[in-house]
């Protein structure tokens, strides 16, 4: 996996590696130790409190009784200000407006802690092609040609072999498919390992997922996904939001919000007048 440090990022390069060459990078020391230990403070108080929210790709868990070793906090933005920083910092911004046109959204921003013991998932692609085991549910001739994903771990906790950093399979975004057993996903796979500030940006076509942490200590991570502004997001944010985080929106975190593509919209109450074409 490519690495960047934070003042020598390449967002061309980046972009290229996301849709042709890996699918994955790693962005080094792009968040400050302070920003870091807050967000790390928040996702445990809540996960501390609360193991029993939803979460995905833990059917083996599930079936095990291992389920709240691996534990989500949703909705970050309502839970702390450092989490708006976190999905607008300017070189994720600079990096997403090429990959995903510039008016780009969010569609969700969680956190995933695993704690020791807890157990990995299964490899998977992301939103919105997570349910691709199904792929006839979706469009003919839907490929990865071009991308309506991409993913952000903002690594809170030291992402090693042991303690379970997130496994993928280097170029498997070019294929668009749900991984398979027959496509022996471990015997291909690499891990997305790193410290904490630093980033793991991939393409979630690519195969991928969480791993066992048979470490000594929690494995957390917060999880952005970004998507172009007409991919319907998978959390209702606005919906979730208090109203003075809304109000007090910079335009950039506005604009992940969808607020500045406000589709579907009852067009029959909507004021009259052409809202759309080149002239
Ligand atoms: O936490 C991780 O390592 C990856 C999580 C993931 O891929 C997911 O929940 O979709
Ligand atoms: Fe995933």
């Amino acid at each position: 996996m490519k690495t960047f440090a934070h003042d020598r990022i390449d967002p061309d390069a980046i972009v290229d590696e996301l849709l042709n060459g890996d699918g994955a990078v790693r962005l080094t020391g792009l968040f400050a130790p302070e920003d870091i230990a807050e967000a790390r403070r928040t996702v445990m108080e809540h996960s501390d409190r609360d193991a029993g929210k939803v979460t995905h790709f833990q059917g083996v868990a599930e079936a095990e009784g291992a389920l709240a070793l691996q534990r989500r906090v949703w909705n970050l933005l309502a839970k702390g200000e450092v989490f708006a920083r976190m999905a607008a910092h300017p070189a994720l911004m600079d990096i997403l407006r090429r990959f995903l046109g510039t008016e780009f959204i969010m569609g969700s921003i969680a956190a995933n802690r695993i704690l020791p013991g807890g157990p990995g998932q299964e490899p998977h692609v992301d939103y919105p092609y997570w349910d691709f085991h199904a792929p006839e549910t979706h469009p003919v001739g839907l490929n990865a040609s071009f991308p309506m994903n991409a993913q952000v771990s903002v690594i809170l906790d030291p992402f090693t072999v042991e303690s379970g950093a997130t496994a993928y399979v280097p170029g498997s975004q070019r294929h668009l498919r749900y991984p398979t057993e027959a496509d022996d996903f471990h015997a291909g796979a690499e891990r997305m390992t790193g410290e904490p500030g630093d980033v793991a940006l991939f393409f979630g076509a690519a195969w991928h997922c969480a791993m066992p942490n048979r470490s000594d200590h929690d494995r957390s991570a917060i999880l952005i996904q970004y998507l172009p502004k007409w991919v319907k997001p998978m959390e209702d944010m606005p919906a979730a939001l208090p109203p003075d985080v809304i109000e007090g929106a910079s335009p950039d975190l506005r604009q992940l919000l969808g607020l500045n593509y406000p589709y579907p919209e009852v067009l029959d109450t909507a004021a009259g007048g052409n809202v759309e074409g080149r002239a």
